[in-house]
């Protein structure tokens, strides 16, 4: 591992697993230490490909949790740039309209980079980018409980939606370009953003990264 450039810590899973919790609880604690400079999350989710061009009836047909939903491409472009010290804006994704919107995030080159969504492991572009590989394994039948409590309240889904939604695409694509490639996982952490002892050893990891910089 060079010790110049940023890290990058990939975290994947499915859908309402944990990875956004986990990732958070890592940034939020180790934030105090290692200052704004010193960490920054990316959510693979802000790279959403915009449905404007569809009618508000078509966008909702989108098959959003197969990789082609989500413009890697630029990710992989940003992840690079960030590795030669360049800074990068980060489009803004707005779940309920399924547009990008016009902001974007500014954010420079940082030492720790923890990037967190549901087919990160799908593109070999991408795998070849991350640092530290983590898959979150947490039941189905949890993380479906989680995404109608979630999507009802900050998607404004409603709970008919909601699984009309899993039985379609969600659950199928988890079992076709998420599970498998857990096989390029470093770390299978179990259950999800809760997991102390996961969190503690990601933070551990990353202050020996730290120190040796
Ligand atoms: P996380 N998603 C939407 O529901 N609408 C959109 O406009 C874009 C994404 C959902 C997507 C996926 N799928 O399961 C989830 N569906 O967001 C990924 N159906 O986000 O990992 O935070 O759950
Ligand atoms: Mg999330």
């Amino acid at each position: 591992m060079q010790t110049n450039k940023p890290t990058i810590i990939a975290i994947t899973g499915a859908s309402a697993s944990g990875k956004s919790l986990y990732a958070k609880t890592i940034f939020d604690e180790l934030l105090p230490e290692l200052g704004p400079n010193g960490i920054a999350i990316i959510k693979e989710d802000s790279y959403y490909k915009s449905q404007s061009h569809l009618a508000m009836a078509d966008r909702v047909k989108t098959n959003y949790d197969h990789p082609s939903a989500y413009e890697h491409s630029l990710l992989a472009q940003h992840l690079s740039e960030l590795c030669q010290g360049n800074s990068v804006d980060i489009p803004t994704y707005c779940y309920k309209t399924h547009t990008r919107l016009a902001e974007t995030i500014h954010l420079s080159p940082t030492p720790i980079i923890l990037l967190e969504g549901i087919l990160l492991f799908s593109s070999s572009e991408l795998r070849n980018k991350f640092d530290i590989k983590i898959y979150i394994d947490t039941p189905l039948d949890i993380c479906l409980v989680r995404r109608i409590n979630r999507d009802t309240v900050e998607r404004s889904r409603s709970v008919e939606s909601i699984a009309e939604q899993y039985l379609t695409t969600v659950r199928p694509m988890y079992y076709q370009h998420i599970e498998p490639n857990k096989l390029y996982a470093d770390i299978v952490v179990t259950r999800g953003g809760k997991n102390r002892m996961a969190i503690e050893m990601l933070k551990a990891k990353i202050r020996q990264l730290m120190h040796g910089r």
